[in-house]
């Protein structure tokens, strides 16, 4: 069971998504759950504001300590013992041992920044900052979406994820080699020869090869790592 909370001041960007995707079905057999909590209910006022002015000047607007924190206090109390994570462009890298690793916390509330950033007190009150990568989102809902996404999938019996899904030991960190389907030829592409022979040893090579090939062509910075 993975149970998530997103603080948001956009709960339709995270909502619908959720509902769309693998995760429906994973909420319905109660294997994991998300809820989203929209930040503005917890601002004061009239006019509910969540944003301010930066003190030393400067462009933009930086949301506000308050209403964040009470959020973030108002889901502990719902998700005792919870990891609160910060999706933050200065966050630690986000990558695959990482789900894994928040996948074992089991409980996590995950906060969505807007705006040229938050109030730097807040951090105060998360225990992890994460990025997704150098490149600038507008805030933090996507990153939200696919850190979700990336973590729901592991857990056990959310789609086809049984323990051969899990314990793909040498493949894992590699990328995977090309993919053919029918018809056998299309525009002149033909499917290579091997894929069609029925030779199972002979394919897993070959795969392995590929793969092997692939990975030292577009990424051997994964190749050092393995
Ligand atoms: C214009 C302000 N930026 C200077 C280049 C700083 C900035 C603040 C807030 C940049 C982006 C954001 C909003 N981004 C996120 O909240 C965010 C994010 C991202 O931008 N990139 C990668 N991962 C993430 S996780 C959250």
């Amino acid at each position: 069971m993975l149970s998530v909370e997103v603080l948001t001041l956009f709960p339709r960007m995270i909502a619908a998504p959720i509902e769309e995707s693998l995760l429906g079905k994973a909420r319905k057999t109660g294997l994991v759950s998300v809820q989203v909590t929209d930040i503005r209910d917890f601002a004061a006022g009239k006019h509910r504001v969540t944003d301010d002015v930066p003190y030393g000047g400067g462009a933009g607007m930086v949301m506000k300590p308050e209403p964040l924190v009470a959020a973030i206090e108002a889901a502990r109390a719902r998700l005792p013992g919870a990891h609160v994570v910060l999706l933050s462009p200065q966050g630690r890298r986000f990558d695959q041992p990482l789900a894994q690793k928040l996948l074992e916390r089991e409980k996590l509330v995950l906060v969505c920044g807007r705006y040229e950033g938050v109030d730097e007190r807040v951090l105060n009150f998360v225990d992890e900052e994460i990025s997704l990568g150098d490149f600038v989102l507008s805030g933090g809902e996507f990153a939200a979406l696919a850190l979700i996404d990336a973590v729901a999938r592991l857990v056990p019996g959310v789609m086809g994820n049984d323990l051969s899904a899990q314990v793909e030991s040498f493949k894992e960190g590699l990328l995977e080699g090309p993919h053919y389907t029918r018809p056998p030829e299309f525009r002149g592409l033909k499917v290579p020869e091997v894929l069609l022979s029925g030779d199972h040893q002979r394919i897993a090579r070959w795969r392995q090869e590929q793969a092997l090939l692939r990975t030292r062509e577009r990424r051997p910075d994964l190749l050092k790592k393995a």
